[in-house]
């Protein structure tokens, strides 16, 4: 059966619902792709097929595939049609351990790619003074990536560090932690914070979803063990691909809760 009729029997099943037009097609689309009747990467029927399979006009067809691109379950690509979103595979990262990116991609077995959107020194910022202790005279360099798993982008990372341990972000391979161990600079603590935000247009485009989607925003503070700041980093992630998890223990007799 061709997608349009895959979509058209499920029309069919819901036509006695009473609902709007566009809301019974819309989830008759929805539960065509939830059913596995059509899968992730297949392109849906032209508008003007589905209309007219479905006898409907092509504004309500519109309407029913606006709001699933909304909803992340079709991806409009110009040019060549509407298709069914590629399924993300979620991501689990334990916020018990620092590790980096690559590293985490690594150890699933996943391919790290990163593209560059930043990366220079500059006269830096009044907060990145405060949190990175630098005077107004020295230097920050910022290294900006969209991170890449699999050739699905999960993470925008915005890292901050001092110009005195990071002279040429440049000359940063693959991997910000493995440039930090080689001079000795890489974190051995970190404070992170997580918040929910709703990915603006800028960042949505970049990492492939709906503007306004769900996101997790989150701030890395790292330390040497001397204590010192050594990275401030405010990335922003998929909220549909990944997944922090802590472990919680009770603690023990004796033991006291460290902040
Ligand atoms: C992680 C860190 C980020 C760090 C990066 C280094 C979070 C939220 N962020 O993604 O702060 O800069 O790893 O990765 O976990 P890299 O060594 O692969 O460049």
């Amino acid at each position: 059966m061709s997608a349009a009729d895959q979509i058209f029997s499920m029309l069919k099943e819901s036509s006695q619902s009473g609902a709007p037009l566009y809301l019974q097609l819309r989830r008759s689309i929805e539960e065509a792709v939830n059913r596995g009747l059509i899968g992730p990467g297949d392109a849906l029927p032209s508008e003007r097929d589905i209309a007219s399979k479905a006898d409907i006009s092509r504004v309500t067809v519109r309407k029913a595939v606006q709001d699933l691109v909304k909803g992340g379950i079709l991806v409009q690509r110009h040019g060549s049609g509407t298709f069914v979103a590629p399924r993300m595979e979620r991501v689990e990262q334990s916020l018990s351990r620092l590790t980096s990116f690559t590293e985490d991609m690594a150890r699933r077995g996943m391919n790290v790619r990163s593209v560059w959107l930043d990366r220079g020194l500059y006269a830096p910022s009044p907060e990145e003074m405060m949190v990175l202790g630098l005077s107004s005279t020295e230097l920050v360099a910022r290294v900006a990536r969209l991170r890449i798993a699999n050739d699905t982008p999960l993470a925008i990372e915005r890292a901050a560090l001092s110009a005195s341990v990071l002279p040429d972000p440049e000359a940063i391979g693959s991997s910000l932690y493995a440039a930090l161990e080689t001079t000795g600079n890489r974190p051995v603590r970190a404070v992170q914070r997580i918040s929910a935000t709703n990915l603006g247009d800028a960042d949505a485009r970049l990492l492939e979803v709906p503007p306004g989607v769900a996101g997790l925003q989150i701030e890395r503070i790292s330390y040497l063990a001397s204590g010192k700041v050594i990275e401030f980093t405010r990335s922003v992630y998929r909220g549909d691909a990944y997944d922090f998890v802590a472990e919680l223990r009770l603690t023990g007799p004796g033991e006291e809760l460290r902040p």
